[in-house]
């Protein structure tokens, strides 16, 4: 790439995919595009509350990085995260259901826009504190470097749960540069460096943290470099070129995994809408915004596959189709999905001690949890 933090040149790699990769890559992205731009609509409509953080302009950061992972592999974000949980496998409608507040939302309707989840699919959410989600990535990462050497042979986590980590598993941990100043960044890199725990940090450098501007909030704007004194060497990659990140993210995590330390991967990138739905946008300008549209990750890349002759235009306008095609079907089953009964207001709930009045979670069928911080509980 030329100057990382400026708007610069179009998708060129010639080092594409496999093309019925490449067409998947595609096909990806545009989903994530067109069920954001729907989201949005329906948050004017008011079918969705709180919160709603695009990432309108970062597909090729989320889709790149995502296509690195192996199924095993962990994934943990951030509150901008519908694209994760799509790019990981989630379907469309518990997405979109999970916006609406529903029931059959992929986190039964608790979460809403900031908490998507899908531990099948390793994707482990979705957090709204800024920089909160990093040590959860190191914990998981943590598990599994125990697990590598706990597990007999044959897989499994050894006690009888083939769905545990089995020991190989990288966690990929993204969060933004304004996270990056955050007490748990330092703390984190630290322990994971110390520690030598198999995790990818990917700072998601959209050069904005709200209104602040990467220059105005962090002394350090190299960021790749920001965990080196840490014991965390860094890499960075384009992160408007699908083919830059995933080429860049699959050499982190397979070093990773390998080397058992971990990495820092920046990706640059941009969001092309303001940082939550009500964001008046005066800290950029107009021009600054249309010059990386120049850059838009979606139709570089088609075009790059048309000219490569990896797909036909026409093949390109279906891909686009199914995707509207495919929202459309998302908002109608949200639509129809009930919103959780009051009673579900008590499940998946933990409190600290039995002093606080309320519930706590005991699956059907399997020993109630005891509140931790009880007397015979572990806190
Ligand atoms: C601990 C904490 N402080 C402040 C906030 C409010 N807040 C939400 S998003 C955000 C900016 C984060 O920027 P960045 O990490 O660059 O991520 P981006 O939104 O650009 O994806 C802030 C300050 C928060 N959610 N958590
Ligand atoms: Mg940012």
């Amino acid at each position: 790439m030329t100057s990382p933090l400026s708007a610069a040149s179009p998708e060129s790699s010639p080092d594409l995919p496999e093309p019925d990769v490449a067409r998947e890559w595609l096909s990806a992205m545009v989903s994530i595009r067109r069920f954001e731009e729907r989201a949005g609509e329906m948050y004017a409509r008011a079918k969705i509350g709180g919160f709603l953080h695009l990432s309108i302009g970062e597909e090729a950061t989320i889709v790149g990085s995502a296509r690195a992972l192996r199924d095993e592999d962990y994934l943990v974000s951030t509150y901008r995260s519908h694209g994760d949980a799509l790019a990981r496998g989630t379907s469309p409608d518990r997405v979109m259901a999970e916006l609406f507040g529903k029931r059959d939302g992929c986190s039964k309707g608790h979460g809403g826009s900031m908490h998507m989840f899908d531990a099948q699919r390793r994707f482990m959410g979705g957090y709204g504190i800024v920089g909160g989600n990093l040590p959860i990535a190191a914990g998981i990462a943590l598990a599994c470097d125990q697990r590598r050497h706990m597990t007999p042979a044959g897989g499994g986590d050894g006690a009888g749960h083939p769905s545990g980590p089995s020991g190989d598993e990288v966690t990929l941990c993204t969060f933004g540069d304004g996270a990056s100043n955050q007490g748990t960044f330092g703390e984190t890199l630290n322990l994971a460096a110390l520690w030598r725990l198999p995790v990818v940090f990917m700072v998601v450098n959209n050069l904005f943290g709200m209104g602040t501007s990467l220059a105005r909030h962090s002394a350090v704007t190299d960021l790749q470099r920001k965990g080196e004194s840490l014991g965390v060497p860094g890499m960075r990659c384009d992160g408007m070129s699908i083919v830059d990140t995933n080429r860049v993210v699959s050499q982190a995590l397979e070093r990773v995994r390998e080397e058992r330390r971990p990495l820092l991967v920046e990706a640059v990138t941009y969001r092309f809408r303001g940082h939550s739905m009500a964001d008046p946008e005066d800290y950029r300008t107009k021009e600054e915004v249309a010059e990386w549209r120049e850059r838009d990750p979606i139709p570089a890349f088609g075009e790059l596959l048309e000219r490569e002759g990896v797909l036909t235009a026409e093949q390109r306008e279906q891909i686009d189709r199914d995707a509207i095609q495919r929202v459309e079907a998302a908002v109608e089953f949200a639509e129809a999905s009930p919103f959780p009964a009051p009673d579900m207001l008590y499940e998946d709930v933990y409190v600290i001690d039995e002093q606080v009045p309320g519930h706590y979670h005991a699956t059907a069928g399997a020993p109630p949890v005891r509140p931790v911080g009880s007397p015979e509980g572990i806190g």
